[in-house]
């Protein structure tokens, strides 16, 4: 919905109003109805439309195969209906957490103003239960984006949606378009995240950390994340009640692959077709082609796949771990595949990041660093705590930038488990030095891994820098990013 500028100030009165009848907590100082303040992240072209969007967390209920389950999400499905704007675009989102626990809206992959981005205790006031808040801020990039809450376990809930920010430049040329969400389910089918994070914590201290969740399912000392869950879902759809996406024959889909998961790293394929990347993390590649590709937590991935005529899986199978998430490809007649098909094309090797080049537009300029600083990875699962240049989070040493400069980040993954590093606020390219690779803000650091990311320091404020994994980030694999002021 798209409102004028006369509208858009009439229906922010009334907005404003009912927030002052409401007196809710989150209507602090900062509150940004009607603000004039304008984000520092300068859109390469103001569209000066304003998008109005509501948005509401709440408990509900999901149907996995005919089993209904309790859980939390975004309106009434899980994922959340997608957002999409134009990148230019004001995006006014007011928000209603009708959830038993406070909660905050974090806009993975957005580089937008600092009081927007949804990290209670740094950035932005969390929205206790029954309460609302207004989210005002200008979308810089196009791109396939997200977006989740920024608080304790509650994204391994259902709460995560699709953030799609087109691009005015890109005519497409796609005869379809498919988001696909991947996520590891445990709520109402197994232990909730809450008594998940706790037998960690209990194993660590315990002496039997290895075993997660009891060891099950682990295979030849591959990492295989901390946690087993019973259950991988492609857009909410258990794998033996997939969805079904249909084209036709010779159609060209492209596919925008988001990973929610909270402690799974998947490998995607389409059986009997190559998928050709051409995005990660919103920002253009040159292209690549392969016949898997593996994507970390909070990570996207664009692909796009010339369709043969049948029905064909659409399998996102769990590093390290047993099940897989599933959905069929139909563009001609004929029965489906079984469930336990599994397509050759996951026995190759997953095109991984180093695979890939920036496009030149997505291209950070090329000069020498003024800081270069080191981001070690660590941690261990007894005791069960993860940490950042030593430190957990609640005594975390943060990084600091100044405006304007750029800033090279050594990344170090010093731990034998894999680790997704996002960088809020902004977005960082691959090296080697002097940045050839990727552009992106997630970037998964196998074991023992390493990369070194340069970012431009243009939007100033207190960023978090963290594990994308939820129960790393609860242990205290986080850390922030401060302007020096
Ligand atoms: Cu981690």
């Amino acid at each position: 919905m798209d409102l004028t500028r006369r509208e858009f100030v009439a229906s922010v009165v009334g907005a404003g109003a009912a927030l002052g009848v409401v007196g809710c907590g989150v209507a602090d100082s900062r509150a940004p109805v009607g603000s004039t303040r304008v984000s520092s992240v300068a859109p390469r072209s103001s569209t000066g439309i304003v998008r109005r969007l509501t948005l509401r967390a709440q408990p509900i209920t999901l149907d996995l195969a005919g089993t209904d389950v309790q859980t939390w999400g975004f309106g009434d499905s899980v994922p959340g209906a997608p957002f999409r704007a134009t990148a230019g675009d004001r995006v006014v989102v007011d928000f209603r957490n009708d959830l038993p626990e406070a909660t905050s809206v974090h806009w993975h992959g957005l580089a937008i103003r600092n009081d927007m981005d949804g990290v209670p205790g740094v950035t932005t006031p969390e929205a206790p239960p029954g309460g609302t808040f207004t989210f005002d801020f200008v979308v810089p990039e196009p791109g396939t984006h997200w977006f989740h809450p920024h608080h304790g376990m509650q994204l391994d809930h259902g709460l995560y949606a699709p953030f799609i920010i087109d691009d005015p430049a890109d005519p497409g040329n796609y005869d379809a378009e498919w988001i696909l969400m991947l996520d590891d389910w445990t709520d109402g089918i197994g232990p909730s995240p809450m008594e998940i994070m706790d037998r960690l914590i209990a194993d660590g201290e315990s002496g039997s950390g290895m075993g997660g969740m009891g060891g099950m399912g682990r295979m030849g000392g591959m990492d295989a994340g901390d946690v087993e869950y019973p259950m991988y879902l492609i857009n909410g759809r258990a794998p033996s009640d997939p969805k079904t996406l249909a084209a036709r024959p010779g159609d060209r889909v492209l596919l925008r692959i988001i990973n929610a998961s909270a402690d799974t790293v998947f490998d995607v394929a389409l059986d009997s077709h190559d998928l050709t990347v051409t995005h990660t993390d919103g920002f253009p590649v040159q292209p690549v082609t392969s016949s898997a590709l593996r994507i970390g937590m909070g990570e996207r991935y664009d692909a796009v796949v010339t369709l043969s005529d049948g029905v064909f899986a659409l399998i996102a199978a769990p590093v390290g771990k047993r099940g897989m998430g599933r959905a069929l490809v139909r563009t001609g007649s004929g029965s489906a595949p079984g469930e336990a098909i599994r397509p050759r094309e996951l026995d190759a090797s997953p095109l991984t990041v180093g695979a890939l080049r920036a496009a030149d537009s997505a291209r950070l300029p090329q000069r020498e660093p003024d800081s270069v600083q080191d981001v070690l990875l660590s941690g261990s699962m007894a005791p069960y705590a993860w940490t950042i240049n030593g430190h957990t989070y609640d005594d975390t040493v943060p990084l600091t930038i100044r405006e304007g400069d750029a800033g090279r980040l050594h990344i170090r993954n010093m731990s034998m488990m894999s680790h997704p590093l996002h960088v809020h606020g902004h977005t960082f390219q691959l090296g080697p030095a002097g940045g050839s690779g990727p552009r992106k803000d997630t970037v998964l650091l196998p074991p023992m891994g390493r990369v070194s990311v340069d970012l431009a320091a243009t939007n100033p404020g207190s960023w978090m820098v963290h594990c994308h994994n939820a129960y790393h980030a609860d242990a205290g694999m986080m850390t922030r990013l401060d302007y020096a002021a």
